[in-house]
């Protein structure tokens, strides 16, 4: 018998359907929680997490086509934007641009050269551009010609560095573009600008999914293990939210964990996925309770710009390392390398002064939690717990005191240190402490350790 339903039950069950709309609508227009659509574990999540936070510090690399004019086309200088786009900030339509690459000849790469000095560097992983916005593909892809296979070089860069970071013990990152200036399926609406090399009226965005798909299963079944994906969506679609919705972007990472499942993914499908991807900045107070990582340029632009020679000081780009661990965040520093398959002298150099201090105080980087204290005037503190259950603090001292009285910041007088050095001098030279005006003090010697960050190791019992 059809069951009746009074007028009150109705208006009650519209009323809470109404109410949960209004939630779901709340809830989609913030950033909605991410759902595994594996439904991990927390545990299971920190497991698989794991690698990449201890990490704290990996290579980005930019590489393609963008990599010939080097910022430069036809004899004219295209200094705006980034030197990757030089596609579309010299509007350079497919016929004219897509030749380079029968120009590309890399004849100086040496994949194990580029791993031994992110190694060098401190650096635990490497994710590298296998297809950029301009659509070129780094790997031999069986859904396109416009791939390094198709060039004179005619050898797979993607094989071959991922090869080498197995070799030299590297997590192995690809970066893989979104926007295709290249692929007549992908809409020149959803561009930046509208832009496309070869525009096609009708672009169909989902028959570009299907490309965009079997590149992805080429790069996670064929390359051995893919410590992670780095979606890139280069200001593409009007929002983040229409962005993953149009992309089904849950299915995406679906198919992604179907192939590899302990593949971390980046926020830039436009959802949350496993972590946040600030962009040429470090944030004030990280990203509070989300994994992050800041990428980084060592100049103005990821791609190589010939005459772009506003360098970071390697001193600005280790204290960034610091900061962002202080706020329990990865630091991604870009190469990008010149068309011969060169690191530029000057990312050169500046990996190898890293390196440098990294040899001496990674200890203070790997494996480091966000500070228990907001930033002394003076630096950086980061954390780690020891299995002694005390927690050992590193002070990243910036401005060394130049009486030789370093302020220990935010800990009580009554939190008597257990144990105080010098990472640089371990246990060699005893350091004093004492408590002056309620306050904890470190009698440092006269000279810092190091010119750029010295680091004052703390063992303490936090409660
Ligand atoms: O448009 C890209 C850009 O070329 C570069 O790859 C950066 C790196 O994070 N991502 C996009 C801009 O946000």
């Amino acid at each position: 018998m059809k069951k009746k339903y009074s007028g009150i039950f109705i208006l009650g069950l519209s009323v809470l359907i109404l109410f949960i709309n209004s939630c779901t609508d709340r809830e989609s227009t913030a950033q909605k929680e991410w759902l595994d659509p594996l439904n991990e574990t927390v545990a299971q999540r920190d497991a698989r997490m794991a690698w990449w936070r201890e990490s704290r510090f990996g290579m980005f690399i930019h590489w393609g086509l963008y990599s010939i004019p080097a910022g430069s086309w036809k004899g004219e200088r295209i200094p705006q934007g980034l030197a990757e786009w030089i596609m579309l900030h010299g509007q350079i339509p497919s016929e004219e641009y897509e030749p380079l690459k029968d120009r590309f000849n890399p004849v100086e790469f040496d994949a194990d050269e580029w791993v031994r000095m992110a190694k060098y560097a401190g650096m635990r992983y490497i994710a590298i551009t296998t297809k950029h916005h301009e659509g070129f593909c780094l790997f031999d892809s069986k859904y396109t010609d416009y791939d390094v296979m198709n060039t004179p070089f005619k050898r797979d860069i993607i094989q071959e560095l991922s090869d080498a970071c197995r070799r030299h013990g590297l997590k192995f990152g690809v970066y893989y573009s979104i926007p295709d200036w290249h692929h007549q399926e992908f809409p020149a609406e959803h561009n930046n600008s509208g832009f496309h090399g070869n525009p096609k009226p009708d672009a169909d965005l989902e028959k570009y999914l299907v490309y965009m798909k079997n590149q992805i299963r080429e790069l996670l079944t064929y390359y051995g293990e893919i410590g992670l994906v780095w979606f890139d969506g280069g200001a593409s679609f009007k929002n983040m939210e229409q962005r993953a919705r149009l992309l089904h972007s849950e299915e995406i990472v679906k198919f992604v964990k179907s192939l590899q499942p302990r593949t971390i993914i980046n926020d830039r499908l436009g959802i949350p996925c496993d972590y946040g991807t600030p962009e040429q900045r470090i944030p004030d107070t990280g990203l509070p309770g989300r994994d992050w990582e800041t990428c980084m340029t060592m100049n103005d632009t990821w791609g190589y710009r010939s005459y772009d020679h506003n360098w970071k000081s390697s001193e600005a780009m280790i204290r960034q390392l610091v900061d962002c661990a202080s706020k329990g965040g990865n630091y991604l520093l870009n190469v990008g390398p010149t068309a011969l398959g060169e690191f530029p002298q000057a990312s050169i150099e500046r990996l190898d002064d890293i390196g440098r201090w990294m040899e001496v105080n990674s200890e203070s980087i790997y494996g480091t939690q966000a500070s228990p204290f907001a930033a002394p005037s003076w630096g950086k503190y980061t954390q780690k717990k020891l299995d002694s259950g005390l927690t050992r603090l590193y002070l990243h001292v910036f401005n060394w005191p130049a009486d030789g009285k370093l302020v220990v910041e935010g800990l009580e007088k009554n939190q008597e240190p257990m144990d105080v050095f010098l990472l640089a001098e371990e246990h060699s030279k005893p350091i004093k402490i004492t408590v002056e005006n309620e306050r904890l003090v470190i009698q440092v010697p006269p000279r810092a350790p190091d010119a750029i960050v010295s680091v004052v190791v703390v063992d303490i019992s936090l409660r």
